[in-house]
């Protein structure tokens, strides 16, 4: 498939997927949602990518949200459609057994939120502005966010924002925890591609581990998180990433991480 709507790129163990409609805010229409599911699987299907960045076109948005020109035409079946063709593109993204950061450089709205609460982690420009304004168009929420941010920021703060529809700036979402670190715009890809490039380097069995510990424990109680740990804990102790990161411990040397995964 050839992109159009979206940039793919891999360097060095590092995908980066750039949502690049501008005019439009890179909002996401049907063709970008097709081509992202398609740039996901290939990321998923190659063991050399250990961390994933998305951004969004221009400067000014990371991603508007939907496409309101688009949504505007659906009928009920083709809204029940795309809202679960987006939850399952937000849910392969979710799962990935990598590390996946969203770099949100201006307006990350509505599906656009949505897509960077789904990431592991948000780096924000200070010139962001998150918000699900979704009830100014006469709907909600539609791709995870009455799930996502309530468990993020908490009921309270994630009611306010998606009853009023009002939008965070980057100092708010920062005082809020919806992102780990605001930078100016200008620095913002140097700065992921700093955390990128450190992640990078640990091996793919422990990342996917810890990822799969953490992501699956938020959804049990403690005593059954514990429980997982153990388990992706042996994964990780009987991986060769496991020995060699010892023996280079003990040896006073640096490791280097390559046992891969499949599937
Ligand atoms: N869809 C389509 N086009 C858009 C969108 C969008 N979401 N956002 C911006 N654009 C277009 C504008 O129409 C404009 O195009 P043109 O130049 O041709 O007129 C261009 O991008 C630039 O936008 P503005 O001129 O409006 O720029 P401003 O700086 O004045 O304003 C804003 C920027 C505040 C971001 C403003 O564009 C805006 O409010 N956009 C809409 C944001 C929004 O409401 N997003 C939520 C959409 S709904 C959604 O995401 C639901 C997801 C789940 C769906 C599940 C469904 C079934």
């Amino acid at each position: 498939m050839a992109f159009e709507n979206i940039i793919f790129q891999v360097d060095a163990g590092i995908a980066t997927i750039i949502f690049n409609r501008p005019k439009a805010l890179n909002a996401l229409n049907q063709a970008l949602l097709a081509e992202l599911s398609k740039a996901l699987d290939d990321v998923a299907a190659d063991e050399s990518i250990r961390v994933l960045i998305l951004t969004g076109a221009g400067e000014k948005a990371f991603v508007a949200g939907a496409d309101i020109g688009e949504l505007a035409t659906f009928s009920t079946l083709q809204a029940k459609h795309f809202s679960k063709a987006g939850h399952t593109i937000i849910a392969k993204l979710q799962e990935l057994p990598i590390a996946v950061i969203a770099a949100v450089n201006g307006f990350a709205l509505g599906g656009g939120s949505e897509i960077a609460l789904a990431c592991d982690f948000i780096y924000a420009a200070d010139t962001a502005k998150f918000g699900l304004p979704e009830i100014n168009l006469g709907l909600m929420p539609g791709f995870g966010g009455t799930q996502r941010l309530p468990r993020l920021i908490g009921a309270n703060r994630a009611k306010e924002l998606i009853f009023t529809g009002k939008m965070l700036n980057a100092a708010e979402a920062d005082q809020v925890g919806l992102v780990n670190k605001v930078v100016p715009a200008a620095a913002l890809m140097e700065e992921v591609l700093k955390t990128a490039k450190e992640i990078a380097g640990k091996g793919r069995v422990a990342l996917r581990a810890v990822k799969q510990a953490i992501n699956q424990g938020l959804n049990v109680d403690l005593v059954s998180g514990c429980h997982i740990e153990v388990d992706a804990f042996a994964i990780a102790l009987a991986s060769p990433d496991a020995k060699e990161g010892t023996a280079a411990f003990l040896e006073k040397r640096k490791p280097v991480f390559t046992a891969g995964l499949k599937g």
